[in-house]
């Protein structure tokens, strides 16, 4: 009897190692193949379509895709966040390899990106950013707004030396850009020139216009001077004081962030002194940095773009080659 338990021992062993030798497993998980473009999958919640800018910005990020066969699906969100919210939820049920998106507004994110991290999806924040914990997102891709203020701060005091009362139009109550473009243009503005007024004209050409046309209505020509948060407010602006009988431009000095070609067109005319950029074409490093995070790297906290300042006098030139 003790024979045949030694032989039953014997060749279970043996199967056993047989068994565990017979190859045919899936390697390890981390021998996984690493994603490539090619088969990256991509859900881009978008704020909308409310500026130039954001108009370029979507391009970017739709013809990048395109270039680099990357499946994206793409939601305009109209500057709703819920919208953005949902097409957020929508990707996670998705099962997309990585989420992009720029936030409306910088708070409320934090229940969807801990629903995105439960699901395993790298969130990488693109153009805005959102007030969340670090660990809720890959990277930040964009400008440095608080530069972009400081930089319109410094070109309000050389067009205005002696000073004056000047007026402010704002971004989209509540978002990156608005909030330290706000702060920023303060840290840099000269004790001699005055802030009489500042309202949201939420990006747009209409409300820019809208909100002009009440300064205009409040402070006539004691406005020397305006600080828009954005190309589009500032065209808005401009077709305002025209209507009211001065030169933008000359009566009253404009300064303005983004650098889109109305923008050039604009200085052309001699209706806006100064655009400072801020560059939309972010898709090229979103996918790069898309792709780094699926296969596991890890991102530093800001990517930050590079920018620059644009005047009337090289506007012509420079019109031709500018992208957006
Ligand atoms: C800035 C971007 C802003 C632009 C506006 O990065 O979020 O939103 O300045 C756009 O033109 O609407």
């Amino acid at each position: 009897m003790r024979k045949l338990s030694l032989l039953v021992v014997i060749m279970m062993a043996f199967f056993m190692l047989v068994g565990c030798g017979s190859g045919g497993e899936e390697p390890a998980a981390d021998d996984a193949a690493e994603e490539t473009f090619e088969t990256l999958v991509v859900g881009y919640a978008q704020i909308g379509a409310e500026s130039e800018w954001r108009t370029a910005n979507t391009a970017s990020i739709k013809e990048t895709a395109e270039e680099l066969g990357v499946e994206l699906k793409f939601s305009d969100a109209q500057q709703k966040q819920e919208n953005q919210i949902a097409a957020i939820r929508s990707y996670i049920a998705e099962d997309v390899d990585v989420i992009g998106f720029s936030p409306v507004v910088e708070t409320g994110w934090e229940t969807v990106l801990q629903e995105a991290k439960d699901a395993g999806i790298p969130v990488i924040m693109v153009d805005r950013r959102a007030d969340v914990p670090r660990e809720l997102y890959a990277t930040y891709l964009g400008s440095d707004f608080v530069e972009e203020g400081r930089k319109a701060g410094n070109e309000m005091n050389t067009l205005l030396p002696d000073g004056g009362k000047i007026v402010e139009l704002v971004g989209t109550v509540g978002s990156a850009p608005a909030n330290d473009r706000y702060s920023g243009f303060r840290d840099t503005l000269a004790d001699n020139i005055e802030i009489i007024d500042s309202q949201s004209g939420d990006f747009t050409r209409a409300q820019g216009k809208e909100v002009m046309e009440a300064f205009l209505k409040n402070y006539g020509d004691e406005i020397v001077g305006l600080y828009a948060h954005n190309d589009d407010m500032a065209i808005g602006a401009i077709q305002a004081i025209e209507e009211f009988g001065l030169e933008p431009g000359v009566d009253i000095k404009i300064v303005s962030i983004d650098a889109v070609r109305g923008a050039f067109e604009a200085m052309i005319a001699g209706k806006l002194n100064v655009t400072v950029e801020c560059n939309p074409l972010l898709g090229p490093q979103f996918y790069d940095l898309a792709l780094r995070a699926v296969n596991g790297e890890q991102l530093p906290e800001w990517v930050p773009s590079e920018e620059s300042v644009y005047y009337p006098d090289n506007a012509a030139e420079l019109l031709p080659e500018r992208q957006y």
